[in-house]
């Protein structure tokens, strides 16, 4: 048992509606704004902002990106101007305001160039929250995030009706900002790209789920990487709550100096307060009182990693006051979210299973792990400098061949080498078909197949979502025949 501290109460929830973080939408009538980037979260802010009366310039340094198309992008009524490649001096000049897309690194000459000039530099989840009304929860983590929003996304929408789940998870939170009320509530998926560019950014409930080495070409380092996750909680106070991770080193820590009431979750000991697993139960100890919840074989989820991200959705849940009883009912019916450990289809007596969600060796240890068979696995992608010798390690003699992709081919071949992978193990292909295709030649009835790749897909494609659909594609057409022993077609 760990001594109380931290204490787990079902406070009165605040609206993030105060005048004095909260501009007016007059503020904005005229204002040059330039956007950068021309993705999802650009399109969403440029809309707000046209909305809102301001003259936003929609820029992406891309110059090979077609004008037109990029225009297609912006309904009936909404316009704006559009530049791409270098950006003029007199449109510099004149910016009043930046708004960068996640993928936007900041630390660059370019946007600091603006910052110097004391020009504001807002992110595209800094704009959504300051025209949102509401209650909202807000999940980081390195891993488990996708999961545990959606989780919530759902428990939210069960109970309260009027919900917004955005974010990283795919849905700009410009989008949804201004279809907010003062009764609805917003769940959001917030990476450490978007907590670059947060400021008055303050959840009614906040949660980091564990950090583990992520992104360190656009962080540098595992310090800084640290402090944009804790960023989530800079605004909230005493009156706000931050979940977190007691078993994560790093959250733990932050847990004794995090500015908002502290809520702990632990897969590996009894809390006197907070939610944690005993055995194959739930439970949630709350002053003094420790109530068990349920079973873990109770839910629809699998693996470890989602007994966390469910016990983080449920203290996330109560401290959004929703009663008990319509949490744990939600929980047993959630199923897994698409792209991560996913279930594809059983074809030739081979399992295969779309982990693309794998982006970072961390994620792709959750997925090897959670295989019971010998399993033919696809790794490699965008090299984001991240390590392999954690994932390597949780092979445990389950991988049979390790077909290689993208960027980080080369360094992951000499990891597995170092990690005593015979070379006949290890197929490299020059293309996603390609490997596709090798795993199903060496892959045998009774085994797996899982995409999981440890890297991002950048590079090879535009995002994970494609490289797990064309997974998924291709499996769903293949034949449904067993391969022998030999390899041989049945
Ligand atoms: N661009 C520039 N200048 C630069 C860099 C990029 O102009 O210096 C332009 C590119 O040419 C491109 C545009 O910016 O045209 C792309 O912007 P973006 O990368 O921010 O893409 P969006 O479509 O706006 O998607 C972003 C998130 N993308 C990233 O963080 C890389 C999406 O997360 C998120 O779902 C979406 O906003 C809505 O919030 C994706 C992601 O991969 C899923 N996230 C990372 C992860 O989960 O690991 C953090």
């Amino acid at each position: 048992m760990i001594p109380a501290g931290k204490r787990i109460m079902e406070g009165k929830i605040q609206t993030n509606q105060t005048l004095d973080k909260k501009p007016e939408t007059g503020d904005w009538k005229g204002k040059k704004v330039l956007v950068i980037g021309t993705g999802i979260s650009g399109a969403g802010a440029v809309k707000l902002l046209c909305v809102a009366g301001a003259c936003p310039v929609w820029y992406d340094a891309n110059g090979e990106l077609p004008v037109e198309d990029i225009a297609k992008k912006l309904p009936d009524g909404i316009s704006a101007r559009i530049i791409t490649g270098a950006l003029p001096k007199d449109v510099e000049d004149e910016t009043e305001m930046v708004v960068p897309s996640p993928g936007v690194p900041v630390d660059t000459e370019f946007v600091e160039g603006f910052r110097r000039r004391g020009i504001p530099v807002l992110g595209e989840i800094e704009l959504g929250y300051l025209f949102s009304k509401g209650k909202l929860a807000a999940v980081t983590g390195t891993n488990g995030k996708t999961t545990t929003t959606s989780l919530v996304g759902q428990i939210m929408e069960e109970y309260y009706g009027d919900v917004f789940v955005v974010g990283n998870i795919g849905n700009p939170y410009t989008e949804s900002a201004l279809k907010t009320g003062e009764e609805s509530v917003t769940v959001a998926e917030i990476s450490s790209f978007q907590l670059e560019t947060t400021d008055r950014f303050k959840p009614q409930v906040s949660a980091i789920l564990n950090i583990t080495p992520d992104h360190l070409n656009r962080h540098h380092t595992m310090e800084n990487y640290v402090a944009m996750k804790e960023r989530i909680a800079a605004r909230q106070t005493k009156d706000e709550v931050c979940v977190l991770n007691y078993e994560d080193g790093y959250t733990r820590g932050f847990g004794e100096r995090c500015p908002a009431r502290v809520v702990y979750f632990s897969s590996k000991r009894k809390l006197e307060e907070g939610l944690y697993l005993d055995g194959e139960e739930i439970w949630m100890a709350q002053d003094g009182h420790a109530k068990r919840l349920m079973n873990i074989h109770e839910m629809k989820l699998v693996g470890m990693c989602n007994v966390e991200n469910v016990m983080a959705a449920i203290a996330i849940a109560v401290h959004m006051q929703v009663p008990m009883e319509n949490i744990l009912d939600t929980v047993r019916r959630f199923c897994a979210v698409e792209h991560r450990i996913e279930f594809v289809a059983t074809k030739g007596g081979v399992d295969y299973y779309n982990d693309s969600k794998g982006t970072n060796p961390d994620a792709a240890v959750q997925g090897i792990r959670a295989m019971s068979k010998p399993t033919v696995l696809i790794g490699g992608g965008y090299d984001k400098g991240s390590t392999f010798d954690t994932w390597l390690d949780a092979f445990d003699g389950k991988v049979t061949y390790l077909v290689l992709i993208g960027q980080t081919a080369d360094r992951i071949e000499a990891c597995a080498k170092a990690h005593g992978m015979a070379e006949e193990r290890i197929l490299r292909a020059e293309s996603f078909g390609e490997a596709l295709q090798m795993c199903t030649e060496h892959a045998r009835t009774g085994d797996a197949v899982l995409l999981s790749p440890a890297c991002a897909s950048w590079g090879m494609f535009p995002n994970y979502e494609v490289r797990g659909q064309m997974f998924k594609d291709y499996v769903n057409r293949l034949p449904d025949e067993s391969r022998d022993g030999n390899g041989n077609t049945e």
